[in-house]
């Protein structure tokens, strides 16, 4: 699966993507990265990318025509176009049925902005899938592509180890629960044990331990899960 990251801040990128999992399925082939500097689309001897908003008010505005050459330059550089995802705070809120739905293309463009935002034609003129990442402000889109890019790039065949990808199944907020407590060496820590039950070596009551566990701490933690539907384990 190809990236193609949209940004007037590349330099962002490489520290996120040279981290293991990452690193690891690019050079299995499994993934390909590309960072593009909008500012490379700007004609202007100031390289302008921004401006004043019309009608007033504080800070600016990304500009339409840098942005809008850039995206559909970089999506005729390849006969598969890519589906073309804008991070806003204005999108619909990534959830991991979304980043499946994602996960399903082959190709995806992610547009990153800045400053106070787009300037609305460029929505209007690309009409790009508006994906945002939660509802708190970020100062720009880069790190909620970051954030896409990571829920994704996990779904692709061969990414995970087996390991990792069988217990996907079996718990987490993939389907509808919390995961249950996790315990490591040593046994003992500042008077806190690990449960005995983990220690019984009975694979069926520590999987029955951890069923509970696991619905006890969604039922505390994040009752509004249970309500829920579950949409993630289909598509
Ligand atoms: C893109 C510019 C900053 C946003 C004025 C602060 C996503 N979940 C999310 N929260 N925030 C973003 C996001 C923020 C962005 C841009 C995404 C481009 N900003 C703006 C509006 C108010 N500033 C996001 N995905």
């Amino acid at each position: 699966m190809r990236f193609d990251v949209l940004t007037l801040f590349p330099d962002m990128f490489p520290g996120y993507i040279g981290q293991s999992l990452l690193k690891l399925a690019i050079e299995r082939e499994l993934v390909d990265v590309r960072l593009h500097d909008i500012r490379e689309w700007t004609t202007d001897r100031h390289r302008s990318v921004d401006d004043r908003p019309f009608g007033g008010g504080p800070g600016m505005v990304l500009m339409a025509p840098p942005v809008v050459e850039c995206v559909e330059a970089i999506q005729q550089s390849d006969a598969e176009r890519g589906h073309l995802v804008m991070l806003s705070p204005q999108g619909r809120q990534l959830t991991q049925s979304v980043a499946k739905e994602l996960a399903g293309h082959d190709r995806l463009v992610l547009l990153c902005g800045r400053y106070e935002g787009f300037d609305q034609r460029i929505s209007d003129i690309l009409k790009p899938d508006e994906i945002s990442v939660g509802d708190y402000v970020l100062n720009g889109g880069e790190v909620a592509a970051m954030v896409v890019i990571d829920a994704v790039m996990r779904l692709i065949p061969g990414v995970l180890g087996d390991d990792e990808s069988s217990q996907q199944d079996s718990f987490s907020i993939d389907g509808q629960n919390l995961e249950f407590p996790q315990y490591t060496r040593p046994r003992e820590y500042r008077g806190h044990e690990v449960p005995d039950v983990l220690l019984s070596g009975d694979h069926g009551r520590i999987a029955q331990w951890r069923q509970q566990q696991s619905l006890e701490r969604t039922q505390q933690r994040r009752a509004d899960l249970l309500d829920k539907p579950d949409t993630t384990s289909g598509d």
